[in-house]
């Protein structure tokens, strides 16, 4: 750039307007060429910009009420669960019996919880955990057939490892998801 001031200034001192002009219209033209596409560079950024700060926001706004349940049902219990997702919960009455030689059965009655009527071919499972040492030997899930001729009662024996308290776990599948838990001591191997 020098070098051409000076060349311009060397050769045209009498033509100075007119090279000036020329000169002038040289970087007008080259600014003038790359602004708009500078511009249209800008405006694309910034359109895109906010598109996405847009498109962010209502995503979020649009995800948060369903990320929210998930990240609540394994904090809280499924009663709460099935409160959120305002499914009808069963009722489940669960009880245990030691049927001798570690052997255990495990009957739950599931009905429905504003009609108390039975809950029929159900898909239900227990599962057994000694309550003194948690997971060690947790059983299950050991299917529950429903009794014939009673509805909505369901029945599994199972054999535990050894004698103490057991914590039995009755887990409906379907038609909606409920459990419920029952103790049990299992403190002789002969019939309690
Ligand atoms: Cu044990």
């Amino acid at each position: 750039m020098s070098k051409l001031r000076l060349s311009d200034e060397m050769l045209g001192r009498p033509e100075r307007a007119p090279k000036r002009a020329r000169v002038a219209r040289g970087p007008a033209r080259r600014t003038g060429v790359p602004s708009p596409f500078k511009q249209g560079l800008l405006l694309g950024i910034c359109v895109g910009m906010t598109l996405a700060l847009a498109l962010g926001v209502v995503g979020f706004l649009v995800t948060r009420p369903q990320a929210t349940p998930p990240a609540a049902a394994p904090a809280t219990p499924p009663a709460a669960a099935a409160e959120n997702s305002k499914q009808p919960q069963a009722s489940i009455d669960v009880a245990a019996e030691h049927l001798g030689d570690l052997q255990i059965r495990i009957d739950a009655r599931i009905s429905a919880p504003g009609s108390y009527s039975p809950i029929t071919k159900g898909q239900v499972v227990a599962y057994t955990d000694m309550v003194a040492m948690p997971l060690s030997h947790r059983q299950g899930p050991i299917v529950m057939a429903e009794v014939s001729g009673s509805p909505g009662t369901y029945q599994a024996v199972s054999q535990v490892p050894m004698i103490g308290e057991y914590n039995v776990t009755v887990e409906v599948r379907r038609p909606m998801a409920a459990q419920a838990d029952h103790r049990i001591d299992v403190q002789n191997v002969k019939r309690s």
